[in-house]
């Protein structure tokens, strides 16, 4: 299973959060869409990674933009990731 964060920005309410997983969680190949409305993070669990442009251009296609994103806590190329945290060790929500 491979766990990715995503940095979403302009999420403002729940709304927002529902969108964004709707949308996120009709690529295919996602298994599961965390989203944590403080943070703007988006954790995205899959079987096999999935394309980053893909949840970006979901993020996108709900109103809202990626400014990030890590799989499994190390950084990626192609996006600024905002912050230097280590999302994706498999602790954001139980089973
Ligand atoms: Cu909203």
């Amino acid at each position: 299973m491979t766990i990715a964060a995503y940095t979403v920005t302009g999420m403002t309410c729940g709304h927002c959060v529902s969108s964004v997983k709707e949308d996120v969680g009709e690529v295919p190949g996602v298994t599961g869409v965390e989203v944590d409305l403080a943070t703007g993070l988006v954790t995205v669990r899959s079987g096999e990674p999935v394309d980053p442009a893909l949840i970006a251009a979901a993020v996108r296609e709900a109103g809202y933009e990626v400014a990030g994103y890590e799989v499994a806590g190390y950084e990626v190329a192609g996006y600024e990731t905002a912050g230097t945290g280590t999302a994706g060790t498999g602790t954001a929500g139980a089973p």
